[in-house]
């Protein structure tokens, strides 16, 4: 909008002329000025130290008072105007600048996650992480216990002779040392933890004891140490009918096969009386599991005996009980196609990534194992 700056002589005239015309360039200057940095060499242009409205200022000492009193009031009004000028551009450039930035650096919230390195659960992770989720369901607790074991716990309270086998070093690692003055092993098998839970817990309960077992074995088929995963069952009036029922269950839900054969084959192990081994039906020809005309030991099973439930302090004719153990690089070898026992501990990455399971997947039973 043009400003009036009242009745003016020829010299004001072209003074005025001069401050319309600087007002017009630093407009078309500003306008021009796309950046901060632009917008402030025409500021430095106009009101610096060398600038042209500097200077005509300084021109204002070689006037007479009263015109100097007149073109001062101009050119101070000019300067404010030129200062709201280059402000109002710098605001509008300012904001330009960000906006820019806020395009640039913004990122969409809705991408997926970048993929990272993915790791995987080993198979024998998996496989307990699978037969606890079954057993679970069926209402069993995980209990757990040392690895380091006394020979009472993990022998004579089991009803293992003294003289038995199993006994001798060749099958058992022997450590220096007693605990309550009975010499000190590595548990051969995780029944170690079902003494201890019978010792420590009152019935009824049903736990599964999965976990690491070591014996003095190594050859293609067995590994010094190893995993298992054995199950105990302490109520009133358990027969064997509910052990039966129970391993069936187990067993098609672990090898998703809803009409797997099982077949129970009476054995001994001296913690159980009735002894069973239990078989799945397979084709011996094609590996394949669930129905054929040969079978395949799986597991082993019983009904507690009576001197292991007096030895952990049950009465016999109160309580009875079912248990099992299982072997889980051997469920997991079935279950995987999986050929060498060795391939479990040699941590070879290759063979990790192709039988190892994805960690975000995990083995719930509701959506099959
Ligand atoms: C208590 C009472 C009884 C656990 C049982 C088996 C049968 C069995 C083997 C299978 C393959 C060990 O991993 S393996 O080599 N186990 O055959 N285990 S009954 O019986 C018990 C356990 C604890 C107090």
């Amino acid at each position: 909008m043009e400003r009036r700056f009242g009745a003016l002589s020829v010299q004001e005239t072209a003074m005025t002329d001069d401050l319309v015309a600087l007002r017009r360039e630093t407009e078309m200057a500003l306008a021009e000025a796309d950046d901060l940095r632009a917008l402030e060499a025409v500021r430095v242009r106009m009101l610096g130290k060398g600038g042209r409205l500097t200077s005509l200022l300084k021109q204002l000492g070689t006037l007479p008072a009263e015109e100097r009193r007149k073109q001062g009031a101009a050119l101070n009004s000019l300067k404010e105007e030129i200062s709201a000028l280059i402000e109002a551009r710098k605001q509008v450039l300012e904001a330009a600048e960000l906006n820019a930035r806020l395009a640039q650096e913004r990122f969409d919230i809705t991408l997926p996650p970048r993929p990272q390195p993915q790791g995987f659960i080993h198979p024998i992770t998996r496989t307990i992480e699978e037969m606890v989720a079954i057993f679970g369901a069926m209402g069993f607790e995980v209990a757990e216990g040392p690895d380091i074991e006394t020979d009472w716990h993990n022998f004579s309270a089991l009803n293992i002779p003294e003289h038995h086998p199993a006994r001798t070093e060749h099958d058992t690692f022997y450590l220096p040392g007693k605990r309550d003055g009975r010499p000190l092993v590595l548990r051969t098998h995780t029944s170690t933890v079902q003494i201890i839970t019978m010792l420590s817990r009152n019935p009824p309960f049903r736990i599964i004891a999965p976990g690491r077992a070591y014996r003095a074995d190594h050859d293609a088929t067995h590994s010094p140490m190893f995993h298992q995963c054995e199950g105990l069952v302490i109520d009133r009036n358990i027969t064997l009918a509910h052990l039966k029922g129970c391993l069936v269950d187990f067993l098609r839900a672990f090898f998703s096969l809803p009409e797997l054969a099982v077949r129970f084959r009476a054995s001994y192990f001296p913690f159980t009386e009735p002894s069973m081994e239990v078989d799945i039906g397979w084709d011996r020809a094609s590996g394949k599991l669930g129905q054929g005309s040969d079978w395949l030991e799986i597991l082993g099973s019983g009904m507690v005996h009576p001197r292991v439930l007096a030895n952990c302090g049950l009465d016999p004719r109160e309580w009875q009980g079912f248990a099992f153990g299982m072997g889980v690089e051997r469920l997991t070898m079935l279950k995987h196609g999986i050929t060498d026992l060795r391939n479990f501990f040699e941590s070879d990455i290759r063979w990790l990534r192709h039988y190892g399971a994805n960690p975000l997947s995990p083995a719930i039973l509701h959506e099959g194992i």
